[in-house]
């Protein structure tokens, strides 16, 4: 077999990287009830690419629902995908990734429902239950933000997309997470390399969150993608999250807050 050339080589990887397209995204939804017993094709497997939760880790059960019979439960054990944090402490997770899309100039929403079951660990560790991450060629992804739930503190971290990565613009308080009680989340992202961008947020039908700024990386690619679950420092004790009625959408006739599922459903 003949070698490739370098140039032509050059050209794979671009078609790989850019040629991904997504077809239209004007109406653009994927959603998840998790009814059929298995988790719906759109999420990234768990193993593909970087690995977002080890075999078993995520379960459809009938044990407990926000809508119809079943959900899904997601557990978090010590050195599940264990990944070296670079700052001397490892890192483990079990997230579900919707997987990356060219959501630029887009407005995008995002519903999902949360559920903490009574024994869930309270305790003073990193945790993040759900993030918006944006794709570059080489090296690291960008964090747009992280929803963060450490010894009792309910809250969301957005980066300021214009400098490092590591720098925080902004620390949002949310409201208390209960145990044993569905938590209802939608999310309305602009993403924008300009100061036209904004991210909303609704917890249980009341308006959380309400930034505007830039939502996009001019150093990353057209490529946004939503994850789900836990993300963690390592810890010895074992977690376990229910996840229910998963919408993302950029068609806002689909969205009506809470009602959206309700909607969808129709
Ligand atoms: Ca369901």
């Amino acid at each position: 077999m003949r070698p490739i050339k370098p140039a032509f080589q050059l050209l794979l990887v671009f078609i790989i990287c850019y040629g991904c397209g997504e077809g239209k995204i004007d109406d653009f939804t994927k959603s998840d009830d998790f009814e059929t017993g298995h988790l719906a094709d759109f999420w990234r497997p768990g193993n593909k690419g970087s690995g977002r939760y080890e075999k078993d880790a995520v379960t459809i059960t009938d044990q407990y629902q926000r809508s119809g019979n079943k959900c899904a439960k997601l557990v978090v054990q010590k050195g599940f995908i264990r990944q070296d944090g670079g700052d001397g402490n490892f890192t483990e997770r079990t997230e579900l990734d919707s997987g990356a899309h060219p959501f630029l100039n887009y407005e995008v929403w995002y519903a999902h429902s949360f559920f903490l079951p009574k024994d869930f660990p309270i305790v003073d560790n990193r945790l993040v239950i759900s993030q918006v991450k944006q794709k570059v060629l080489f090296g690291n992804t960008i964090q747009l933000f992280a929803h963060r739930f450490r010894n009792g503190s309910h809250y969301l971290t957005i980066y300021d997309m214009t400098k490092d990565e590591k720098e925080r613009s902004s620390r949002i308080e949310l409201p208390k997470l209960t145990k044993e009680k569905w938590h209802d989340f939608l999310l309305q992202i602009y993403y924008s390399e300009t100061s036209e961008g904004y991210i909303n947020m609704w917890m249980d039908g009341e308006k959380v969150v309400s930034f505007k700024g830039v939502t996009a990386s001019k150093k990353g690619r057209n490529r946004f993608y939503h994850k789900i679950g836990m993300y963690r420092d390592q810890w010895p004790d074992a977690m376990t999250l229910y996840v229910d009625d998963y919408l993302m959408t950029t068609d806002t006739t689909k969205v009506d807050k809470l009602a959206l599922f309700d909607k969808l459903n129709q």
